[in-house]
């Protein structure tokens, strides 16, 4: 099962990466190119690198397959076959308050959510078609309403994920990298898919859901050739909503109109799930997404979740990398959150409200990302998480300002060090039995 499950990831990741690939000559044609994004906006991404930390969700009506988000792809099903699916899915148990009690207990500070993906089934209050929840499920309600007003209520602010690429309507032609037969003519016409259909879902997702945080893009890979209309497309979002962030998942050197620089399965720079870009925006925020089992929509198969102290390592190693990490869990079809993501995720809230205060609101420090670890820094304080450090003594290249004091994070006690011209040596505290991330303060003369 295990072996069929990563051939599945690795096909994806071969799609995506051929074709990110091939759409880097022609990207910077189409986007907002006399972009200039508002006060609101550039508060908004302030704001966005401070939170460090938000719940992914990929959900749809494919969960109550479970096998994950691409069953419509890999499975070869036609429409007429996948259109049966909706009348399965009736998640009588999903509650808002759950889940975002749940993110909020993570020490999670914004959830993005699928409000579509590649299969195109709208999992919210639709005018466009009936391709959607409310229409064509015995559910018959709209989910991202109810998230959005609890997000709204317990202050978690709220992202739509809204997949370009779509693998149900006629009009999403030609088709792409991940085309199959599956019983669509051959002939439509892709303007009227994405100023019709897409732009009046993005309407509708940035006019009926109060303010959100922004639009989450992903898909543009499977056809990148194509005049994808984004000019258009994020003007449309700032002039809804000036603040609203567009976070594309194109894997590629950021265009204009873009408010983030998005990361798939990796850190920003590196480039291990062979599909990401290795150039690294040093004027837009950074989120480098992953998910917490091996897949991103719910696999009944899927056990392989990461421990909780593996996800804190990434968290701080992002934080030091200067950006967010946006952690995906798959809730099941009737609507609940399986166990195995919750109490890691309430395990890694509880560290978090030890540790936090390294992670909120910091920026990359000043000392390169090494095998050590990394650094964090804050108003006058770096905060020096020792990650993978066994000696006593640990020694930092140099940093111009005067370090003050050095304190242990933990427990505020004092840890020797020395500064000259050469670097900070530090005298590291030893590791307690269950300490992942060893973080020293140092806090700088005024
Ligand atoms: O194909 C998708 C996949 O299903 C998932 O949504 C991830 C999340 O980053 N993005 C895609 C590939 O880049």
């Amino acid at each position: 099962m295990k072996m069929i499950r990563q051939s599945r990831i690795t096909n994806c990741a071969r799609v995506v990466a051929v074709a990110t690939c091939a759409m880097f000559a022609a990207h910077n044609l189409f986007a907002q190119s006399d972009y200039q994004p508002t006060p609101e906006n550039l508060q908004a991404r302030h704001e966005f690198q401070d939170m460090k930390f938000g719940m992914f969700i990929h959900w749809g009506v494919y969960s109550v397959l479970g096998d994950g988000e691409w069953v419509f792809h890999n499975r070869k099903l036609t429409v007429d076959e996948y259109n049966r699916l909706p009348a399965f899915f009736d998640p009588e148990k999903f509650d808002a308050k759950t889940w975002v009690s749940l993110a909020r207990a993570a020490g999670m500070k914004y959830i993005t959510i699928t409000s579509r993906h590649h299969d195109g089934f709208a999992m919210f209050d639709s005018k466009v078609s009936d391709w959607n929840i409310v229409q064509r499920t015995p559910y018959r309600k709209d989910p991202l309403k109810m998230l959005a007003e609890e997000a709204h209520r317990q202050g978690i602010k709220l992202f739509f994920y809204y997949s370009q690429l779509d693998w149900h309507n006629p009009d999403y032609y030609p088709r792409g990298a991940t085309d199959w037969k599956n019983g669509r003519p051959d002939h439509g016409d892709f303007s009227a898919y994405l100023d019709n259909y897409m732009v009046g879902q993005l309407r509708e997702l940035l006019t009926n859901y109060g303010p959100i945080g922004g639009i989450w893009f992903d898909g543009m890979w499977d056809k990148p050739d194509a005049d994808w209309h984004l000019a258009k497309t994020y003007a449309l979002i700032h002039q809804l909503q000036p603040a609203a962030l567009v976070i594309p998942n194109h894997h590629q050197t950021p265009r204009p109109g873009e408010d983030v620089q998005a990361f798939e399965r990796d850190l920003p720079g590196k480039n291990t799930a062979g599909f990401n870009t290795e150039y690294v925006s040093n004027q837009l925020p950074l989120e480098s997404c992953d998910t917490l089992n091996d897949n991103w929509g719910f696999n009944i198969g899927d056990s392989h979740y990461k421990s909780p102290e593996d996800v804190e390592r990434r968290l701080v190693q992002a934080a030091g990398n200067n950006s967010n990490l946006l952690l995906n869990i798959g809730p099941m079809p009737n609507g609940e959150i399986s166990p195995e993501f919750a109490t890691r995720l309430h395990t890694v809230g509880e560290w978090l409200s030890r540790y936090g205060d390294s992670i909120y609101g910091t920026r990359g420090g000043p000392i390169a990302p090494g095998d050590w670890g990394v650094t964090t820094q804050k108003d006058n304080k770096i905060y020096v998480h020792v990650l993978n450090w066994s000696a006593p003594l640990l020694a930092l290249p140099p940093i111009t300002a005067k370090v003050a004091s050095a304190r242990a994070l933990v427990d505020n006690t004092a840890a020797e060090f020395t500064q000259n011209a050469n670097g900070v040596i530090l005298k590291v505290p030893a590791a307690r039995a269950d300490e992942t991330d060893r973080v020293i303060v140092l806090t700088m003369a005024k």
